[in-house]
């Protein structure tokens, strides 16, 4: 039996997959409200083919607890976030999930820890925990890092096809985990050491956080001097060697605004275009104040009460809005404005933020000046609705006359 502790974005769905390849599954989660959400039958976020793969699991028998099981396998997906000042990561859940497992588990369990976390994390903070208990690495516990590498949007495509990286001390230990993920993944999973498993992890998420911001770089040097970013994307992207990604209102979500941190964090003085990748990436909702206000002054505009935000979330088609350029974009104007900017967002049906519609209409009716900060479909399918409007898309999806790029 696995014991999957952790049950949010990553752990939800690779427990119900396991479970529903033939695995016994037990997920745990601290939060009562969510298990008992999942005990009513009900998924706690949206996802392309969630609820699908939610059933199968349900009929193959996946359980949902607040307690910790007595089993050989543990995948730990806790949330790691990063202290904002040292930049570091901040290890305490993986540290204190590993401290509840540790009071059930058998002698010679294996713990997979699936979380994000910076190259060292297992050195520094889990294996010396683990010692002072009183356990014996590789005899008493044998640990794993397993990170995984889905995208929202896409998670169950992704946890069948992408390919994985499987850390281990022990070989053997690995291609036991190995095969248990292979009840699932089609993809290739590589067996190879821990500090690899963790560095590689950051690596990819940091390599898009870089590109995201050469990008966002070359839309300020194009604005600056009258040129189209996306056209001069879109040719260099010919390039049998150029893969360009596209500028934005920002960098959201809880991985790429924050894994590249962990590596400045830990490596100050060897991560200059890191830092500075980091530094245009949360530049960029400010640049989007910096549009609005000189759009406002080209066209006469004066009410900042007419402005709309489209878009809350930190990308289109999901309902996470962590970290989302909206958000803060609005922490950022919040410092100018008393009133807030309208806000409308289709996938966000809860109250987040002041002067937030949960209809398109309304929305649309009491503003002059769109900024479309997310591209959702529903946007996609009723772009009309804008004629009229004026328009600031920063997806470059508005094909409308009267529209503005970042
Ligand atoms: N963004 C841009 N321009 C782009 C692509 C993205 O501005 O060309 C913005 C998005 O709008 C969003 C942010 O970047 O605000 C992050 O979105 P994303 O789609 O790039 O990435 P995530 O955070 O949803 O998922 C990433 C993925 N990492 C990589 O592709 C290397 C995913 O595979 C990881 O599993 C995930 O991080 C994670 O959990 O680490």
């Amino acid at each position: 039996m696995v014991n999957v502790v952790g049950l949010g974005y990553i752990g939800l769905p690779t427990a119900l997959m396991m479970a529903s390849h033939g695995v016994e599954v037990v997920g745990t989660d601290y939060n009562k409200e969510l298990v008992s959400t999942l005990n009513a039958g009900k998924t706690t976020f949206k996802e392309d083919g969630l609820d699908a793969l939610f059933q199968r699991a349900l009929a193959a028998g996946v359980r949902f607890t607040t307690e910790y099981q007595k089993t050989d396998v543990y995948i730990i997906s806790v949330p790691t976030p990063y202290d904002k000042f040292s930049k570091k990561v901040d290890a305490c859940y993986v540290v204190g999930a590993l401290r509840e497992v540790m009071k059930v588990c058998p002698k010679g369990a294996t713990v997979v820890i699936e979380s994000t976390i910076s190259p060292g994390t297992i050195d520094k903070f889990v294996r010396p925990m683990v010692e002072a208990s009183g356990f014996t690495i590789g005899e008493d516990i044998h640990l794993v890092h397993a990170p995984e590498r889905i995208i929202p949007g896409n998670m169950v495509y992704e946890l069948v096809h992408n390919n994985r990286t499987i850390g281990a001390d022990e070989p053997a230990v690995g291609e036991k985990v190995k095969a248990l993920y292979a009840s699932f993944c089609q993809g290739e999973i590589v067996v190879t050491s821990i500090k690899t498993a963790e560095m590689t992890k950051v690596v990819e998420n940091t390599f898009r956080a870089v590109n995201i911001a050469f990008a966002n770089e070359l839309a300020k040097i194009c604005r600056h001097d009258g040129m189209d970013v996306y056209d001069i994307i879109r040719i260099c992207n010919m390039h049998p060697r150029v893969n360009i990604l596209t500028p934005g209102p920002g960098v959201g979500g809880h991985c790429i605004p924050v894994d590249p941190w962990f590596l400045v964090g830990d490596y100050p003085s060897l991560t200059k275009v890191i830092g500075e990748a980091m530094k245009v990436n949360d530049s960029m909702p400010g640049y989007v104040l910096e549009r609005i206000a000189h759009i406002m002054r080209e066209r006469g505009m004066t009410d900042v009460s007419r402005v709309g935000l489209y878009g809350l979330t930190y990308k289109e088609n999901v309902d996470d809005f962590r970290e989302s350029p909206t958000l803060q974009l609005l922490e950022c104007q919040e410092k100018h404005l008393a009133e807030p900017l309208k806000v409308y967002d289709p996938m966000v049906k809860k109250d987040v933020v002041k002067n937030q519609y949960h209809d398109l209409d309304k929305f649309l009716a009491d503003v002059d000046l769109v900024v479309i900060m997310v591209g959702h479909s529903e946007l996609r399918e009723h772009m009309d609705k804008l004629r009229g409007k004026v328009v600031l898309d920063t997806r470059n999806i508005c094909r409308l006359p009267d529209t503005y790029t970042l």
